[in-house]
């Protein structure tokens, strides 16, 4: 059977042939990977990309392999990935800091960070992996980088309002990615069209850093001027504590997940770790992810949601929400 590969799909071949890097070689995989038509006449070929991208997956974790090209991929954990991009000395591994406590290298020349690294944020009764990016420049963007940002599960791009260059190192920072196909947008966004479903449309918050030093508050004013209309804005200081907060629980909003608890029948919830899922999950997700026999034999199960709703019977197909308790009857 004919495979029909597209022109498009022609061309992520030809780059993949002439990636030189790991990262690069991944990225043009995966895209070879979404273009192959999905019939039976390609089964043969998506499973030899398949295999091929999880070695090559692989060779990218093992130490050493950051002489061709950082070494980036770091696994998801806990409830989503969130990756800072930005301009060189903009305040990035400051603000890890500050939302994680972890000690990150932080240097007020650029390129202290120089590999990608992961930290934990906790938000209320749940961990977001947080992870620090070396800048992005006019000179200086890895392949590896783009990668990490086209896997995150949300952005997080850093502007310093002590400069007053940032709305064009900005530019700068939004021109080198979309020459990769990421784009930045803000939570809620269209579904992709024909011309965006090749574009990576990355949520993000556009995070003002060094807030304490814009002392007049005209830079932050240039930013608003430049990307408002656009693209979400918070000012935040890591000295004086000023929007970190907010920013916390804005991060949290932006992974569009739900915290649910299980509850076993005539004992309390378990309110201390709850299971995270995607917003619009059912009550089937959270029996499968309790245990497989709640996902086969569940019966029914019943609701607690704040002070209106106590025990109130409902359907497999039920949608829950964030902090809603769950007990699961098998059937
Ligand atoms: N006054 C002030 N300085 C900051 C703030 N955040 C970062 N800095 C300083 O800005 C410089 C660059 O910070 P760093 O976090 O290393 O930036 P990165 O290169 O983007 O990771 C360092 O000297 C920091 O101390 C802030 O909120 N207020
Ligand atoms: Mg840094």
């Amino acid at each position: 059977m004919a495979a029909n590969l597209t022109p498009q799909y022609m061309e992520a071949e030809k780059r993949y042939r002439e990636a030189k890097t790991i990262p690069e070689k991944i990225e043009f995989l995966e895209e070879m990977l979404r273009l192959l038509p999905k019939h039976k006449g390609t089964e043969k070929m998506q499973a030899q990309h398949r295999a091929k991208l999880s070695q090559l997956k692989e060779e990218a974790q093992k130490p050493g392999s950051g002489k061709h090209g950082l070494s980036f991929l770091i696994e998801k954990q806990w409830a989503g990935q969130v990756v800072l991009v930005g301009p060189p000395n903009s305040g990035k591994s400051s603000l890890i800091k500050a939302l994680t406590g972890a000690e990150p290298e932080i240097g007020d020349y650029p390129f202290t960070t120089r590999a990608a690294a992961p930290y934990m944020m906790k938000f209320e009764n749940i961990k977001i992996q947080m992870i620090d990016l070396p800048p992005v420049t006019a000179e200086y963007l890895e392949s590896g980088q783009v990668e990490m940002i086209k896997v995150a599960d949300a952005v997080l791009v850093v502007a310093d309002t002590a400069d007053a260059d940032s709305p064009g190192l900005l530019e700068t920072v939004f021109g080198r990615l979309k020459e990769k196909r990421v784009e930045f947008v803000r939570d809620e966004f269209p579904p992709p069209t024909e011309e965006t479903v090749r574009v990576f449309r990355k949520k993000m918050i556009l995070v003002a850093a060094k807030a304490d030093r814009d002392v007049d508050g005209s830079n932050l004013e240039a930013l608003k001027f430049f990307y408002e209309a656009q693209l979400p804005i918070l000012a935040v200081s890591v000295d004086t504590g000023a929007g970190l907060e907010d920013l916390r629980r804005r991060i949290f909003d932006l992974l569009h997940v739900i915290r649910v608890y299980s509850k076993i029948p005539g004992k309390k919830a378990e309110t201390e770790s709850p299971f995270v899922l995607p917003r619009g999950s059912d009550v089937m997700k959270i029996a499968s992810a309790v245990h497989k026999d709640f996902f086969e034999k569940l019966a029914y199960a019943r609701l607690w949601r704040g002070a209106e709703i106590a025990g109130l019977m409902i359907n497999r197909d039920f949608k829950l929400q964030d902090g809603d308790i769950v007990e699961l009857h098998l059937g």
